[in-house]
Protein backbone atom coordinates (compact mmCIF):
# COMPACT_ATOMS: atom_id res chain seq x y z
CA UNK A 1 0.00 0.00 0.00
CA UNK A 2 2.95 2.16 0.85
CA UNK A 3 4.68 1.11 -2.07
CA UNK A 4 1.84 1.99 -4.34
CA UNK A 5 1.36 5.49 -2.59
CA UNK A 6 4.85 6.17 -3.59
CA UNK A 7 4.84 5.29 -7.18
CA UNK A 8 1.43 7.30 -7.84
CA UNK A 9 2.14 10.15 -6.04
CA UNK A 10 6.19 11.18 -7.12
CA UNK A 11 6.09 13.84 -4.70
CA UNK A 12 5.73 11.72 -1.53
CA UNK A 13 8.56 9.60 -2.67
CA UNK A 14 11.06 9.96 -0.05
CA UNK A 15 14.90 11.47 -0.85
CA UNK A 16 17.44 9.22 -0.14
CA UNK A 17 21.12 10.35 1.13
CA UNK A 18 23.70 7.90 2.03
CA UNK A 19 25.53 8.60 5.53
CA UNK A 20 27.87 6.13 5.24
CA UNK A 21 28.17 2.30 4.62
CA UNK A 22 24.78 0.98 5.45
CA UNK A 23 23.30 3.84 6.94
CA UNK A 24 20.82 5.96 5.28
CA UNK A 25 19.07 9.14 5.96
CA UNK A 26 15.62 8.88 3.81
CA UNK A 27 13.75 12.04 4.46
CA UNK A 28 9.92 12.48 4.87
CA UNK A 29 9.70 8.73 5.05
CA UNK A 30 7.14 9.01 8.07
CA UNK A 31 5.27 11.48 6.28
CA UNK A 32 2.58 8.93 5.31
CA UNK A 33 1.94 7.43 8.50
CA UNK A 34 2.28 10.39 10.60
CA UNK A 35 -1.43 10.19 11.73
CA UNK A 36 -1.17 6.31 12.95
CA UNK A 37 2.10 6.96 14.81
CA UNK A 38 1.22 10.01 16.57
CA UNK A 39 -2.24 8.76 17.91
CA UNK A 40 -0.37 5.47 18.69
CA UNK A 41 2.42 7.52 20.41
CA UNK A 42 -0.45 9.24 22.69
CA UNK A 43 -1.75 6.04 24.09
CA UNK A 44 1.87 4.81 24.95
CA UNK A 45 2.69 8.00 27.00
CA UNK A 46 -0.71 7.73 28.24
CA UNK A 47 0.27 4.29 29.84
CA UNK A 48 4.02 4.64 30.12
CA UNK A 49 4.72 8.12 30.94
CA UNK A 50 8.10 9.79 29.92
CA UNK A 51 10.60 9.94 32.91
CA UNK A 52 14.11 11.27 32.94
CA UNK A 53 16.24 8.33 33.78
CA UNK A 54 19.66 8.28 35.73
CA UNK A 55 22.82 7.40 33.82
CA UNK A 56 25.30 4.92 36.27
CA UNK A 57 27.48 7.32 36.83
CA UNK A 58 24.60 9.57 39.16
CA UNK A 59 23.80 11.82 36.36
CA UNK A 60 19.65 12.76 35.25
CA UNK A 61 19.31 12.57 31.70
CA UNK A 62 18.15 15.71 29.72
CA UNK A 63 16.22 13.57 27.17
CA UNK A 64 12.84 11.80 29.04
CA UNK A 65 12.38 8.22 27.71
CA UNK A 66 9.60 5.36 27.49
CA UNK A 67 9.48 2.35 25.52
CA UNK A 68 6.97 0.07 23.89
CA UNK A 69 7.43 -3.46 22.71
CA UNK A 70 8.57 -6.87 24.34
CA UNK A 71 11.79 -4.98 25.91
CA UNK A 72 12.86 -1.73 26.85
CA UNK A 73 15.56 -0.01 27.26
CA UNK A 74 16.39 1.40 30.56
CA UNK A 75 19.56 2.84 32.60
CA UNK A 76 19.72 3.30 36.49
CA UNK A 77 22.78 3.36 39.11
CA UNK A 78 23.02 -0.24 38.50
CA UNK A 79 23.75 0.28 34.63
CA UNK A 80 21.94 0.03 30.99
CA UNK A 81 20.05 -2.30 30.29
CA UNK A 82 16.68 -3.94 28.54
CA UNK A 83 13.85 -4.77 31.17
CA UNK A 84 10.67 -6.21 30.03
CA UNK A 85 9.29 -4.42 32.98
CA UNK A 86 8.28 -0.57 33.01
CA UNK A 87 9.95 0.34 36.65
CA UNK A 88 8.16 3.07 37.67
CA UNK A 89 4.90 0.94 36.90
CA UNK A 90 5.90 -2.73 37.51
CA UNK A 91 3.80 -3.52 34.69
CA UNK A 92 5.12 -4.61 31.15
CA UNK A 93 5.68 -1.84 28.55
CA UNK A 94 3.18 -1.08 26.02
CA UNK A 95 2.89 -3.90 23.17
CA UNK A 96 4.70 -2.20 19.79
CA UNK A 97 1.67 -0.83 17.87
CA UNK A 98 0.90 -2.03 14.25
CA UNK A 99 1.41 1.23 12.90
CA UNK A 100 5.08 1.46 14.30
CA UNK A 101 5.93 -2.06 13.61
CA UNK A 102 4.86 -1.76 10.08
CA UNK A 103 6.90 1.84 9.29
CA UNK A 104 9.85 0.15 11.29
CA UNK A 105 9.95 -2.50 9.03
CA UNK A 106 9.10 -0.92 5.54
CA UNK A 107 11.71 1.59 6.46
CA UNK A 108 14.61 -0.79 6.79
CA UNK A 109 13.53 -2.86 3.99
CA UNK A 110 14.11 0.52 1.70
CA UNK A 111 17.55 1.06 3.88
CA UNK A 112 18.36 -2.43 2.15
CA UNK A 113 17.72 -4.53 5.48
CA UNK A 114 14.92 -6.89 4.47
CA UNK A 115 12.82 -8.88 7.11
CA UNK A 116 13.54 -6.63 10.46
CA UNK A 117 10.93 -7.27 13.39
CA UNK A 118 11.79 -4.94 16.24
CA UNK A 119 10.90 -6.05 19.70
CA UNK A 120 12.12 -2.74 21.37
CA UNK A 121 11.16 1.03 20.69
CA UNK A 122 12.64 3.52 22.40
CA UNK A 123 10.94 6.65 22.74
CA UNK A 124 13.28 9.61 23.67
CA UNK A 125 11.40 12.76 24.79
CA UNK A 126 13.60 16.71 23.78
CA UNK A 127 12.50 19.53 25.39
CA UNK A 128 14.74 22.91 24.10
CA UNK A 129 17.50 22.21 25.33
CA UNK A 130 17.67 18.99 25.82
CA UNK A 131 21.04 17.16 23.95
CA UNK A 132 22.04 13.09 23.90
CA UNK A 133 25.70 12.96 24.26
CA UNK A 134 27.82 11.06 21.92
CA UNK A 135 27.14 7.24 22.26
CA UNK A 136 27.16 3.71 20.51
CA UNK A 137 24.24 1.73 20.73
CA UNK A 138 25.73 -1.63 22.13
CA UNK A 139 23.15 -3.09 24.57
CA UNK A 140 21.62 -5.41 21.66
CA UNK A 141 22.56 -8.90 21.86
CA UNK A 142 22.10 -8.83 17.97
CA UNK A 143 24.15 -6.79 15.79
CA UNK A 144 23.30 -8.25 12.37
CA UNK A 145 19.68 -6.42 12.81
CA UNK A 146 20.02 -2.63 11.95
CA UNK A 147 18.39 0.58 14.05
CA UNK A 148 15.37 2.24 12.08
CA UNK A 149 15.26 5.95 13.96
CA UNK A 150 12.52 8.12 13.39
CA UNK A 151 12.00 11.89 14.04
CA UNK A 152 9.48 13.68 14.94
CA UNK A 153 8.76 17.26 15.90
CA UNK A 154 11.36 20.37 16.18
CA UNK A 155 14.39 20.11 14.21
CA UNK A 156 17.33 18.78 15.66
CA UNK A 157 21.26 18.53 14.98
CA UNK A 158 22.30 15.04 14.88
CA UNK A 159 25.84 14.36 15.02
CA UNK A 160 26.81 11.02 13.21
CA UNK A 161 30.96 9.80 13.97
CA UNK A 162 32.45 7.09 13.08
CA UNK A 163 33.79 3.66 14.85
CA UNK A 164 35.92 6.02 17.32
CA UNK A 165 34.50 8.42 19.78
CA UNK A 166 37.34 10.56 18.47
CA UNK A 167 36.33 10.51 15.19
CA UNK A 168 35.12 13.91 14.10
CA UNK A 169 30.84 13.86 13.70
CA UNK A 170 29.14 15.01 10.36
CA UNK A 171 25.63 16.90 11.53
CA UNK A 172 22.43 16.44 9.58
CA UNK A 173 18.97 18.05 10.53
CA UNK A 174 16.74 15.78 11.14
CA UNK A 175 13.13 16.65 10.42
CA UNK A 176 9.71 15.73 11.41
CA UNK A 177 8.95 12.75 9.42
CA UNK A 178 12.62 11.85 8.67
CA UNK A 179 14.09 8.59 9.15
CA UNK A 180 17.44 6.88 9.89
CA UNK A 181 18.39 3.46 8.62
CA UNK A 182 21.44 2.25 10.02
CA UNK A 183 23.21 -1.00 10.42
CA UNK A 184 25.95 -3.77 8.75
CA UNK A 185 29.32 -1.66 9.12
CA UNK A 186 28.03 1.95 11.14
CA UNK A 187 26.06 -0.08 13.41
CA UNK A 188 28.54 0.61 16.60
CA UNK A 189 29.02 4.45 15.08
CA UNK A 190 29.34 6.72 17.89
CA UNK A 191 26.79 9.83 17.51
CA UNK A 192 24.54 11.80 19.55
CA UNK A 193 22.06 15.16 19.30
CA UNK A 194 23.18 18.54 19.84
CA UNK A 195 20.99 21.02 21.96
CA UNK A 196 17.58 21.19 20.73
CA UNK A 197 17.02 24.53 19.56
CA UNK A 198 13.30 25.86 20.70
CA UNK A 199 10.53 26.47 18.64
CA UNK A 200 7.27 25.01 17.88
CA UNK A 201 6.00 22.71 15.67
CA UNK A 202 2.81 22.43 13.86
CA UNK A 203 1.84 19.40 15.00
CA UNK A 204 3.79 18.62 17.82
CA UNK A 205 4.32 21.51 19.40
CA UNK A 206 7.40 22.17 21.70
CA UNK A 207 9.05 19.12 21.25
CA UNK A 208 10.79 16.60 19.41
CA UNK A 209 10.22 13.25 19.85
CA UNK A 210 12.56 10.30 18.46
CA UNK A 211 11.50 6.32 17.89
CA UNK A 212 14.36 3.92 17.57
CA UNK A 213 13.37 0.75 16.61
CA UNK A 214 15.68 -2.46 17.82
CA UNK A 215 16.30 -6.04 17.89
CA UNK A 216 17.46 -6.04 21.76
CA UNK A 217 16.55 -10.09 22.33
C1 LIG B 1 17.90 10.65 18.75
N1 LIG B 1 19.09 8.65 18.49
O1 LIG B 1 17.87 10.81 17.54
C2 LIG B 1 18.88 9.72 19.37
N2 LIG B 1 20.73 5.55 18.16
O2 LIG B 1 17.17 11.24 19.53
C3 LIG B 1 19.94 7.67 18.76
O3 LIG B 1 20.60 7.64 19.76
C4 LIG B 1 20.06 6.61 17.78
O4 LIG B 1 18.85 7.77 16.09
C5 LIG B 1 20.93 4.55 17.30
C6 LIG B 1 20.44 4.59 16.03
C7 LIG B 1 19.72 5.66 15.62
C8 LIG B 1 19.52 6.71 16.49
FE1 LIG C 1 21.77 5.83 19.95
Amino acid sequence: MTADLFEAVPDLRPSREAMAEGAVLLRGYAKPFESEVVAALREIIARAPFRRMFTPGGHQMSVAMTNCGSAGWVTDRSGYRYDGIDPDSGLPWPAMPRAFRGLAATAAAAGGFENFAPDACLVNHYAPGARMSLHQDRDEQDFAAPIVSVSLGLPAIFLFGGAKRADKPKRYRLEHGDVVVWGGPSRLFFHGVAPLADGEHVVMGRQRINLTFRKAN
